[in-house]
């Protein structure tokens, strides 16, 4: 296998979250396929093929969740492929590499620009906005529509156990929203003030479910039991394809010492740690999904697929994703 020394870098950067967030994640890995591209020492079409799938199945296995990485990762394969079968040559697919991966990558910081403009019509002066972890396309929405004038307060919960919220309520008080701070457990607490809940996702789900950040699905259920519109920024490369075919989407399970220091663990041998990422929303829990496409209830996720996987069955997956979808990963039991 030849995969070049930077993707295998960015690779680990993604697994062990030092590039982290659902649409970081999958600008990262079509940067890591034109990086593979243009490493590749392949003399012929196939070996060129092969590299790439090597590259692609490298990068597909570092986190399992975020629907986004093998979304863009066939964006960019499926293209190549493509050219492959029309009988280009070696550098027209290499070419080939280089414009889709680009044109994801524009596509996608467009995509959150134009989530942030449609959400931030659904904001309303005097509000009380929830959030949970650390989403471009929320932070968008609560950024575009303070800029318009709007004026909000913003709660936001730290997000145990990476506080990704902390870089939400930096980013907000940097663009002078007023922004507090809170435990994710002090979630329903506050719950009874809140308008709104935005928070982002890392896949969506056919029937509309949405993967999102652990304790997504419990500030759902308050806001549920308070009648607080929940409101989910997605962009739709976090539509799942395959969850038309009725798979589930993995959770990731991390590991231990993200929660407590190797010491306890050492001192207290009895204890098992979970560490579950991310957990499932149901659709009943959820009033919108804000995308690039325009806001939709998520009763019409299956609309989004359609419409941007529509020929999914009809391309042969590439090799890498066949294999990387049956890898086993290690996975919560819920
Ligand atoms: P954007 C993050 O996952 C969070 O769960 C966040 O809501 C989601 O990705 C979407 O983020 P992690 O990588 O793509 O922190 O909106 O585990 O930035």
């Amino acid at each position: 296998m030849t995969v070049p020394e930077e993707v295998l870098k960015l690779a680990e950067d993604i697994k062990n979250m030092r590039i982290r967030g659902a649409g970081e994640i999958a600008r990262a890995a079509v940067r890591g396929l034109s990086i593979a591209a243009a490493k590749s020492e392949a003399t012929n079409r196939e070996e060129f093929l092969r590299d790439l799938d090597d590259a692609a199945k490298v990068l597909l296995l570092t986190r399992p969740t975020a629907v986004s990485l093998p979304n863009a990762l066939r964006y960019v394969m499926v293209r190549a492929y493509k050219a492959y079968e029309e009988g280009r040559t070696k550098d027209e697919i290499k070419e080939s590499v280089f414009k889709a991966s680009d044109e994801f990558y524009k596509n996608s910081l467009k995509a959150i620009d134009l989530i942030g403009m449609y959400g931030s019509r659904r904001i309303e002066d005097g509000d009380i906005i929830m959030t949970h972890c650390h989403s471009t396309a929320a932070v968008s929405i609560l950024v575009n529509a303070w800029r318009s004038g709007k004026r909000f307060e913003v709660i936001s919960t730290e997000t145990r156990p990476r506080y990704q919220g902390r870089i939400t309520a930096s980013i907000l008080a940097k663009e002078g929203i007023p922004v507090s701070l809170i435990v994710d457990s002090a979630a329903r607490f506050f719950m009874e003030h809140v308008d709104k809940v935005v928070v982002g996702a890392d896949a969506v789900a056919a029937n509309g479910a949405v993967v999102n950040k652990i304790g997504t699905s419990m500030i759902a259920l308050a806001a549920h039991e308070a009648r607080v519109n929940f409101i989910v920024a997605a962009e739709t490369y976090k539509f799942s394809p395959e969850t038309v075919l009725g798979s589930l989407i993995r959770i990731e399970e991390r590991p231990a010492d993200e929660i407590v220091e190797t010491q306890y663990l050492k001192d207290n041998p009895g204890v098992k740690v979970r560490n579950p990422a991310f957990d499932v929303t149901p659709a009943s829990y959820v009033d919108l999904i804000v995308t690039e496409k325009g806001v939709i209830p998520p009763e019409a996720a299956i609309l989004i697929l359609k419409e941007e996987f529509g020929w999914f069955s009809s391309v042969n997956l590439p090799k890498f994703l066949k294999e990387g979808l049956e890898t086993p990963v290690e996975m919560s039991e819920y």
